[in-house]
């Protein structure tokens, strides 16, 4: 059997790890994967996401051929349908009529065709892409104070600096490989201190010295009062102040208005004064000092201002440009640093230009030889969703996002799609919450078939390598687009033989009349042979004739992207969320990320390890909240936004502050029939960047009565539609489903409603508990389990991982075997508990136990259980096991 390998780049988040990629004659993924020493993100490490890559690549659920109308078709078919359309409504109603809506996860040459193809041939700026929910104001922030989109810092940055503050960042698991780097460089330099500003207490906070639990989007005050003090502890950097900068004074008056003593900004952030106090005297005492900064200052209706709150401060004492400085806003998708660079958002023209840029227009079109520039801003995403609604777009090509599931309003955005006289959806998934709203289906190759540049968080170019074949007729999304392009007339600007000429092109374009006026600037590659661009190594932009071997820190020259060269301070006012909590709707809705779950989950959910840290969709809520709403752990909650509702199981912990709630992003309807946050947030967004508001809305919880709580096992995927709820969690073996019935259905109805599902040969074997009403019953034939279900009245902690290995294939059913089945624990199998290393499937019994046994630090249960130490993601939770554990036996 022929093997081969690669080194490509992980496709989750921004970190942007190498990992090494080996495949058998088979076509089949070798697993495990493993991380890539020599790649510089992450030296051979990998997260639980990583290293589960083998596990998600499978044929199970993939898009294979293009469909009209859910009919299968040739690709010839579905492009020429496809152009037919966009001609009509262009000639029609104008350009405007079409929209690219994109993402961060396709490859800067898939970003790069589609930009082009709207802004220079169709002619229009309609460009938008869920970075628009993701960096947008990061962008805007560098640019008002850079006049360029520039990332500063290096990942190095983050382990040289003695003060770290992490702000509105829950690195721990969203950027976990980071995480690493930043932790074994406190392990070495315990003086090197950390700060997470973070209304939620995360795992984040484990490596912290000060955790600053301040009132949801009050962060722009924090950073207003240190520009203050700053100026006041004579702190500025004089030389570089007056010399680089513009605009110190208004900014500086505006923050000694907006905040002015200490006591009255930890007020407004609902901060104890002396924890302000802490950041306070350590940023006065540590001039190498990076604030690292994503989600929670991003998704906000001021998230712009919190951004350049931020670079103010950093200006102001001159902390970037230099090693281990910087204000570091982290990116969350692989390629979303890729869509800026292309200029894939309908703000930007292309390669760091914009439509406002002199010039710019001009250029582009030359480069491109462009018969019908775009010469405005087009919509950004949410603007666009209501342009779609209003029957302005008319056709909407979506790729590589899942905007049913991650717009705010989704409400809103079905209509919009019901609306659309033509929606094109580009995924390499079958069914997702967006494509039921597709008419033309197009399938993409995924990881591993896939070809082209990434640029990670830190302006690393990194290339995806694609190793196997693409699945069934799937096609690359840059050759998607570069057909339809040319069936519209356009073949000669579209006739890319391979990504390679695409990436040159691209590279071509930044560096065309630059001279040194833009910032991104990748013309040392405008020559690149394809055996050039396969051998290509990570390296950070710009990379010219200047900087061949490319640049690791901007502005250490102080010079600067606007047009007097100078960088500049920006006066702000903080201000607080749109939507504050009212009588009606008393709690504040954070919304974020889990540790195993990416996204939609239209990959990560198909990883059975994956899926068991945290199984269910919930809603973390404080205990005394709890309390006084009558809701219960582990019991379900109705929770209703003036936008929509959803059905969710309460996690009460006191991680949260009282009066706001968090939930997870991840459920789609595909996993659970009401588990959408989205449906909750409105579309609120900032000003400036077009960013929603996502991290806070308002909402009231309400306690679901009078139900029973099930837990299914089925050897067959079941309809469980007529649930009050349902949510369904990948396992290894058959299925497995969480769901809430009413009270009133008699145990007859549920052994009626099953039997149907089982064959002839099959039997019920039952157990009722008149105690606790609880319910277990057992489909099974001579020698095989068909189908479990135990009903409670309380929610159920059930060994679940056990009952779905009885439905492996090989398994045969011992009377034993049947005993256990109905008492609900095996006989003879360890129960783990609850899964806290996914790496080695190890649960919260296990540790526990180890701990009694005097395990009591996460190196000393790495070498009792292993847990902790292939990708250490979950050596958090280890610390706090270890430590409710000390509480205990105190
Ligand atoms: N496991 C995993 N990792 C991922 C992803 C994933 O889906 N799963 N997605 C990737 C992507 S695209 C992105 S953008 C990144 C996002 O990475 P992060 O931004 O780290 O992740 P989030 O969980 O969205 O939000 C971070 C934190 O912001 C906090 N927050 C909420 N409101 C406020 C506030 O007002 N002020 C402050 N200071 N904090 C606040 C939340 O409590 C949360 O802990 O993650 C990337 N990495
Ligand atoms: N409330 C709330 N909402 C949020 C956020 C939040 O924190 N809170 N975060 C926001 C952020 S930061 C982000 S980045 C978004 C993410 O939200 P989405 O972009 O909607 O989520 P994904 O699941 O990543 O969607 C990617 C889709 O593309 C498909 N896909 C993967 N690779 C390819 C490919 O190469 N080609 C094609 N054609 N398809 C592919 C996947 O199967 C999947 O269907 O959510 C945003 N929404
Ligand atoms: S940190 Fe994890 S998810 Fe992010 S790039 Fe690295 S391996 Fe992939
Ligand atoms: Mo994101």
């Amino acid at each position: 059997m022929s093997a081969s390998a690669v080194k490509t780049t992980c496709p989750y988040c921004g970190v942007g790890c190498g990992v090494n990629l080996s495949s058998r004659a088979s076509n089949r993924v070798v697993p495990p994967v493993s991380g890539d020493k020599s790649h510089p993100a992450n030296f051979g490490r990998l997260c639980v996401k990583g290293s589960s890559l083998a596990e998600t690549i499978t044929p199970k659920g993939r898009l294979l051929q293009p469909m009209i109308n859910n009919k299968t078709v040739t690709w010839e078919a579905a492009t020429d349908a496809i152009s037919a359309k966009i001609k009509q409504v262009t000639e029609e109603f104008g350009p405007d009529a079409f929209a690219f809506y994109l993402s961060g996860q396709i490859l800067t040459e898939d970003y790069y065709v589609a930009n082009k193809l709207a802004k220079g041939f169709i002619g229009t700026a309609n460009v938008d892409t869920n970075s628009r929910l993701c960096m947008a104001s990061a962008v805007v922030g560098y640019k008002r104070a850079f006049g360029s989109d520039t990332v500063p810092c290096s990942y190095e940055d983050l382990e040289l600096c003695d003060l770290l503050i992490m702000v509105g960042s829950n690195a721990a698991w969203t950027h976990p490989v980071l995480f690493q780097r930043i932790s074994a460089a406190k392990a070495k330099r315990p003086d090197m201190k950390i700060v997470v500003i973070d209304p939620r207490r995360t795992a984040t906070c484990d490596i912290a010295d000060l955790h600053l639990s301040l009132k949801p989007g009050t962060d722009a005050a924090i950073f207003s009062y240190l520009l203050q003090d700053s100026a006041h502890e004579h702190l500025l950097d004089a030389e570089f102040v007056c010399t680089h900068t513009e605009g110190f004074d208004q900014a500086l008056a505006q923050a000694e208005q907006s905040t002015p003593t200490l006591e009255a900004t930890a007020d407004f952030c609902g901060l104890a004064a002396d924890s302000l106090l802490q950041l306070r005297d350590w940023w006065r005492s540590t001039p190498k000092t990076v604030t690292f900064y994503s989600q929670g200052v991003n998704q906000s209706s001021s998230g712009v201002d919190k951004c350049n709150a931020i670079i103010n401060c950093h200006l102001a004492t001159g902390r970037l440009g230099k090693v281990g400085a910087g204000p570091f806003s982290i990116t969350g998708q692989p390629n979303a640093m890729g869509g800026r660079e292309v200029g894939g958002l309908a703000n930007q023209l292309a390669a760091h230009m914009d439509f406002a840029t002199p010039g710019a227009i001009d250029l582009v079109q030359r480069f491109w030889q462009a018969p019908n520039m775009a010469t405005e801003n087009g919509l950004k995403a949410v603007d666009m969703f209501n342009a779609i609604e209003a029957g302005d777009i008319k056709v909407l090509w979506i790729m590589a996002t899942n905007p049913m599931v991650s717009l705010p309003n989704t409400a809103q955005v079905k209509r919009a799609l019901e609306k659309c006289e033509l929606v094109i959806v580009s995924d390499y998934k079958m069914g997702t919450d967006t494509s039921a709203f597709a008419d033309i289906l197009l399938p993409a190759t995924g990881w591993s078939e896939k070809d082209g540049t990434v640029t990670n968080s830190e302006r690393r170019l990194s290339r995806q390598r694609g190793l196997l074949p693409p699945a069934g007729e799937a096609k690359h999304d840059w050759q998607a687009i570069c057909d339809v392009a040319t069936k519209l007339g356009f073949g000669e600007a579209f006739n890319f033989k391979g990504p390679h000429e695409i990436f040159a092109e691209h590279a071509a374009l930044s560096g065309f009349e630059n001279d040194g006026k833009r910032d991104f600037d990748i013309s040392a590659f405008e020559s690149i042979t394809k055996q050039e661009y396969d051998a290509l190594v990570p390296v950070q932009w710009p990379v010219n004739k200047a900087n061949p071997q490319g640049t690791a820190r901007m502005f250490t020259d102080k010079r600067f992207f606007t047009p007097s060269g100078k960088a500049r301070f920006v006066p702000i006012t903080p201000a607080l969320p749109k939507q504050l909590p009212n009588d009606e709707y008393p709690f504040t809705l954070n919304t974020g990320r889990v540790r195993d779950q990416w996204h939609t989950m239209t990959r990560t959910g198909d990883a059975a390890s994956l899926s068991r840290h945290l199984a269910q969709p919930f809603i973390e809520i404080h205990p005394e909240d709890a309390q006084s709403q009558g809701i219960k752990d582990k019991t379900l909650v109705k929770v209703f936004s003036p936008y929509g509702r959803a059905l969710l199981k309460a996690k009460v912990t006191d991680a949260v502050a009282k009066g706001s709630v968090f939930v997870p992003i991840h459920w789609t309807q595909q996993f659970s029939n009401a588990s959408i946050v989205s449906a909750l947030i409105p579309s609120e967004v900032d000003p400036l960047s077009g960013q929603p508001e996502s991290k806070h809305a308002r909402v009231t919880l309400e306690p679901f009565k009078q139900v029973k709580y099930g837990s299914i096992v089925s050897e067959v995927p079941l309809d469980l539609s007529d649930c009050l709820y349902w949510c369904a969690v990948t396992s290894d073996h058959g299925y497995r489903y969480e769901v809430v019935w009413p009270t009133e259905m008699p145990i007859k109805a549920f052994k009626d409603r099953f039997a149907r599902l089982l064959p002839k040969t099959a039997q019920w074997v039952e157990y009722t508990n008149p105690h606790n009403q609880q319910i277990r019953l057992a489909g099974v034939t001579k020698d095989r389990l068909k189908l479990v279900v135990y009903i409670s009245d309380n929610p159920m902690v059930a060994t679940t991982d056990w009952l779905t290995s009885m439905l492996a294939p090989k398994q045969t059913l011992t009377e034993m075997d049947r005993m256990a089945l109905l008492v609900g624990t095996p006989a003879n199998v360890e129960d783990k508990g609850e899964i806290v290393c996914a790496c080695f499937q190890v649960g919260t019994k296990q540790i526990n136990q180890a701990v009694e046994g005097g395990a009591r630090s996460p190196e000393a249960l790495g070498k009792t259980l292993k847990c902790g130490t292939n990708c250490g993601s979950c050596i958090p939770e280890l610390k706090t096991l270890i430590a409710s554990n000390k509480e205990t036996a105190v």
